[in-house]
């Protein structure tokens, strides 16, 4: 199997947590998707996965399958014991409620703040995003408001419970902790007064799939592409 992706971004993370929880890393090659060079917006990318987004599994007979939770569904079924995605009928419910909640309410939001309101990934792929520019920005804020009311509503929930969607730890805590990468990334940070989700971070971030994920960092000829980025979380600092 591979897997095209780059390192360093929020979503690639979650599918290289979902590979330490499974122990399947040595199963997977990585190919690395040039996102600063808009290589997703182009055709070759575009045919395995329309909606230009990575990360995208590519299986030995050449299916592809995008999302994030599509492949975390798929990985975690390959062994027959769903531990991320659950094993009884009341577990995936509970789950998949808990997922689509991090991904709506957090994750996506925070990625349309990021590429809107910020400088993002820069000029080349400001042309793929939304066409009135003009307005990017209040539609960037508008997401980044209901990131921030997102943060609050999971950290009411982990005020009684220690997993996201209950006792064990599931696809829904590897979501909204990498919301929180990506949230660091856009200069949103967890407001200090939510301290169970700081709390729920600080321990989901000791697991061995989280703290020795591969792909952690961004890499070095990458870096000169984050400049306005890095110089925009400076001044916000
Ligand atoms: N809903 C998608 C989101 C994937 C996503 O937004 N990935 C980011 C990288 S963290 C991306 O490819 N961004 C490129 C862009 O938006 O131009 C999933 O679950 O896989």
């Amino acid at each position: 199997m591979k897997i095209h992706d780059t390192p360093g971004f929020p979503n690639p993370a979650r599918i290289r947590i979902v590979l330490g929880e499974k122990g399947i890393e040595s199963q997977i090659e990585f190919v690395k998707v040039d996102l600063y060079n808009a290589e997703h917006q182009k055709a070759p990318f575009l045919a395995k996965n329309p909606t230009g987004t990575v990360p995208v599994l590519e299986l030995d007979d050449g299916t592809f399958i995008a999302e994030c939770i599509a492949i975390t569904h798929y990985l975690d079924e390959l062994d027959g014991n769903p531990i991320l995605t659950g094993r009884t009928a009341r577990e995936k419910a509970e789950i998949q409620m808990m997922q689509k909640r991090a991904d709506d309410q957090l994750i996506d939001g925070i990625g349309v703040f990021f590429h809107h309101a910020t400088p993002g990934l820069g000029d080349v792929n400001k042309q793929h995003k939304d066409a009135d520019w003009a307005l990017r920005k209040e539609w960037g804020e508008k997401h980044a408001q209901k990131a921030i009311k997102g943060m609050a509503y999971f950290n009411e929930v982990l005020k009684s419970r220690p997993f996201v969607a209950g006792d064990s730890f599931s696809v829904a805590d590897i979501t909204v902790f990498c919301a929180l990468i990506h949230g660091d990334y856009a200069g949103l940070n967890v407001p200090a007064e939510h301290a169970a989700l700081t709390e729920w971070r600080a321990r989901v971030a000791e697991r061995p799939s989280v703290k020795n994920r591969s792909g952690q960092e961004l890499l070095p000829e990458d870096l000169p592409h984050l400049t306005p980025l890095l110089e925009y979380l400076n001044s916000k600092a």
